[in-house]
């Protein structure tokens, strides 16, 4: 397998990945290339996969680059970096990494909630700056028992519902169907969902009808005292929006850990207490990130041996 050329179209910055596949393959790191038409033309033939992350996956073009092209394996759950249907199109089998980062973002998204009501991060800054020993400490605002909607009660989506049900929180749910074996409450709109909850957590997958799913009357409808936490994709939230509402009051706060052009975040967003930001940490724990690189080079591997695909997309 080693004469196998693999594309790693995302940073090699996960060293557990990275040795893995160079121990089976031979690696080509495009993010390093000075030259990428340059790189990918030299190599192009001997590319048989490509391993890309959230950020950075494979669009059509690349894959119209590449013609010995046979399965694109990503690091991560969320697809929406790699052009499904021209692989659909084209037979090129695509693989993700699910289930087994689901406990770790739906823990982060929890985690958000409480950084955010109790103001977790700036009571830290006020120890540090040694306020303490000077101020009085403001109170913050009760989580056990607020109501929780979710957008998108997938896996993850599940997994947030489940937590938040030990904090005592009323889950309730927008998805493009109501699911039929579910005992949580069902809004059609994803603005009846937020004028009907004090937490709003995004957790769909992103595609052409999700983005900008959060949008001014969806964030008006959520209200002042109300929480957005999104745990997806930047570009789900209306970012713009987002950012007046939160500096006019329109909005309670936010706890995000994805953001529309990452790894820029709106520098308004940096003065206010009622926000916490996070640099797309959800799957970003030793454990999790071993098991989706297992699962990244499994994938390939079972490609290649002519096996069946271990978490099979396309
Ligand atoms: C990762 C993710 O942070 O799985 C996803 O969709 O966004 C994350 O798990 C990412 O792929 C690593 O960059």
């Amino acid at each position: 397998m080693e004469s196998i050329g693999v594309l790693m179209t995302c940073p090699p910055i996960y060293p557990h990945l990275v040795e893995k596949l160079e121990k089976r393959f031979t690696l080509y790191k495009l993010h390093n290339a000075p030259d990428k038409t340059h790189f990918i033309n030299s190599h192009k033939n001997s590319i048989r996969a490509v391993v890309g992350n959230a950020g950075f996956g494979a669009d059509a073009d690349l894959i119209d680059q590449l013609p010995k092209l046979e399965i694109v394996s990503s690091y991560s759950v969320g697809l929406d970096k790699v052009d499904l249907p021209k692989c659909k199109e084209k037979g090129i089998r695509v693989t993700n990494t699910p289930d087994v980062l689901t406990d770790d973002v739906a823990d982060l998204a929890i985690g958000l909630m409480l950084a955010v009501l109790r103001r977790l991060c700036e009571s830290d800054r006020y120890v540090r700056s040694g306020k303490w020993k000077k101020g009085d400490y403001k109170l913050t605002t009760k989580f056990t028992g607020k109501s929780v909607g979710i957008i998108g009660l997938g896996r993850i989506g599940m997994a947030i519902a489940t937590r938040a049900e030990a904090f005592s929180c009323p889950i309730s749910y927008y998805g493009r169907t109501e699911k039929p074996d579910v005992k949580y409450k069902f809004y059609p709109s994803v603005v009846e969902l937020a004028a009907n909850c004090h937490i709003l957590v995004v957790a769909c997958a992103l595609t052409e009808e999700t983005r900008h799913i959060v949008n001014r009357e969806v964030i008006n409808a959520l209200g002042p005292k109300g929480i957005l936490i999104n745990i997806g994709r930047g570009p789900h939230v209306d970012e713009p929006e987002l950012v007046s509402a939160l500096l006019e009051g329109r909005l309670g706060g936010a706890g995000l850990d994805v953001f529309e052009d990452e790894p820029n975040v709106p520098e308004q967003l940096f003065g206010l207490e009622n926000v916490v930001l996070l640099p797309h940490v959800g799957s970003g724990t030793v454990e999790t990130r071993q098991a989706m690189a297992d699962l990244v080079v499994g994938n390939l591997e079972a490609h290649f041996l002519n096996k069946p695909l271990l978490t099979p997309v396309v």
